[in-house]
């Protein structure tokens, strides 16, 4: 058995005994009340499900496994420019609990490089499909294409046992973050560089690979950008729609390929994913309509508030969860003020993050007038040459693969069960409502 999955199945073993017995003893003690705004409410807040990965307070951000991302930008082992760290050991840190070392990062990185040869029909799927079809929708019917390759849906036909589900789990989900890269790369130069090619660089990490194979910047800076942009959109807790969609699905045992592919589905929403496209259309559209690359802020505030008057989100700004800037936003924010302080484009992220939250704040029903991971992105981005702005939801699901395959592996090694919550009918809540009223 490989030395991560060794880790891993000691881990998952010992937490599913402390977890059986934390439900014998305190299984019906009360964690939450729901109100009916909740029920109404898209399920905000409501605790309903373990994930082990990653959790979100609303003022710190994101941690994972306990750690902020300025002390996984200080922990984590590094790419060979020494900069920015290496995806590879946010997974292990996710999966196993624990800060890798250097060697057992290599060792993951050579482990993805072995496992990454990606089924000749997935490319000719993809090639079968139109041109223009999104880079999105091009992205998840190539990862169901792969759902042949499944060693969980192979194993299960065979009458694998409920005990060793965690098993193939885990070798899907190593083979599948493997291959990502790739078919990820190949939707890129297929749509926009005449499907123009680059093969792979073995000799590269995981991240610095696919912005090899992405082929729009030489810069080791752009290698450096995507290690850390592929550590930062990874995890989120376990409530976002990516990352519960996977969750869902898989708890029905589907296999990782089919949750993994449902999970894209719901990253490719405009309010969830899609909004790093969304940010950058905007400000391409803003500078448009004022005729220059270096607004006032006088002049984007007024084009912020004619868009809200037309009925319309600001995208990048806003969560459901956060109550203070997005670390995520502030990491890219620090690696642009590092490496590209003078991009116009650059500059007027910073100017609408000076505008933005104060007319946000001012409308009184936003709970969150800050920016969230998505507000910053694009812009760094076009200013390495990947202007193709429909892409850049493909570069946070091959980055979100981490976090919800890494949960998913976990999901099958502690037994959780189909997931399955209660929905009423607003006449149910009516007549419950005068029940509750004639009681009083
Ligand atoms: N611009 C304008 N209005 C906004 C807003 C924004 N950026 N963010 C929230 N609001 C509005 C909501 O539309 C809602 O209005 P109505 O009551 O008229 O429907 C009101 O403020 C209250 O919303 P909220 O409770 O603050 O936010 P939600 O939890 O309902 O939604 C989110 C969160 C992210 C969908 C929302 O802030 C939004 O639409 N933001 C813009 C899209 C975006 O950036 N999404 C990316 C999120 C990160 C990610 O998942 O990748």
């Amino acid at each position: 058995m490989d030395p991560l999955k060794q880790k891993f199945i000691e881990k998952s073993s010992a937490l599913k005994t402390e977890m059986r017995a934390i439900l014998k003893e305190h299984g019906s003690k009360k964690i939450d009340e729901v109100v009916l705004s909740q029920v109404f409410g898209g399920a905000r807040g409501i605790k309903m499900m373990v994930w082990e990965t990653s959790q979100l307070d609303p003022i710190e951000g994101i941690r994972f496994r306990g750690y902020s991302i300025p002390e996984l930008q200080d922990l984590l082992p590094k790419g060979s420019e020494g900069k920015e760290p290496l995806p590879e050991g946010l997974f292990w840190l996710m999966l196993v609990g624990e800060i890798p070392t250097k060697e057992q990062v290599e060792w993951l990185t050579e482990q993805w490089r072995h496992r990454s040869n990606v089924p000749e029909h997935t490319f000719k799927t993809i090639d079968s499909l139109p041109a223009e079809t999104h880079p999105m929708t091009q992205f998840t019917i190539a990862v169901a294409s792969m759902q042949t390759e499944s060693c969980f849906a192979r194993r299960y036909g065979e009458g694998i046992k409920k005990t060793e589900y965690w098993d193939p789990t885990y070798e899907d989900a190593m083979n599948l973050i493997a291959r990502l890269p790739r078919v990820a790369a190949y939707i890129y130069r297929r749509t926009y560089h005449n499907s123009d090619h680059i093969a792979p660089d073995f000799s590269l990490d995981w991240a610095a690979n696919y912005a090899h194979m992405l082929g729009v910047s030489d810069h080791d800076d752009f290698k450096s950008l995507m290690r850390l942009y592929l550590t930062i959109h990874a995890d989120h807790e376990g409530g976002n729609a990516s990352a519960h969609t996977t969750h869902l699905v898989g708890s029905t045992l589907s296999d990782p390929y089919l949750a993994f592919g449902a999970g894209m589905n719901a990253l490719a929403g405009p309010l969830h994913g899609l909004a790093n496209q969304e940010v950058i259309k905007f400000i391409f559209k803003m500078l448009d309509a004022l005729g220059t690359t270096k607004p006032t802020n006088t002049q984007i505030a007024e084009y912020v508030n004619s868009t809200l008057a037309a009925g319309q989100v600001i995208p990048g700004y806003g969560h459901a969860v956060l109550r203070q800037p997005d670390p995520r936003f502030t990491a890219q924010k620090e690696f642009a003020e590092a490496y590209l302080p003078d991009s116009d484009i650059v500059q007027v992220v910073w100017k609408l993050f000076e505008v933005v939250p104060g007319i946000l704040e001012s409308l009184g029903k936003v709970k969150n007038p800050w920016p969230n991971v998505d507000a910053h992105s694009g812009a760094i981005l076009v200013h390495y040459g990947l202007k193709e702005y429909s892409y850049y939801t493909v570069l946070f699901g091959v980055s979100r693969a981490l976090g919800v395959l890494s949960a998913h592996c976990w999901s099958r090694a502690l037994g959780m069960p189909l997931e399955r919550p209660k929905s009423v009918t607003t006449d149910w809540v009516k007549e419950w409502l005068a029940k509750s009223a004639s009681e009083a």
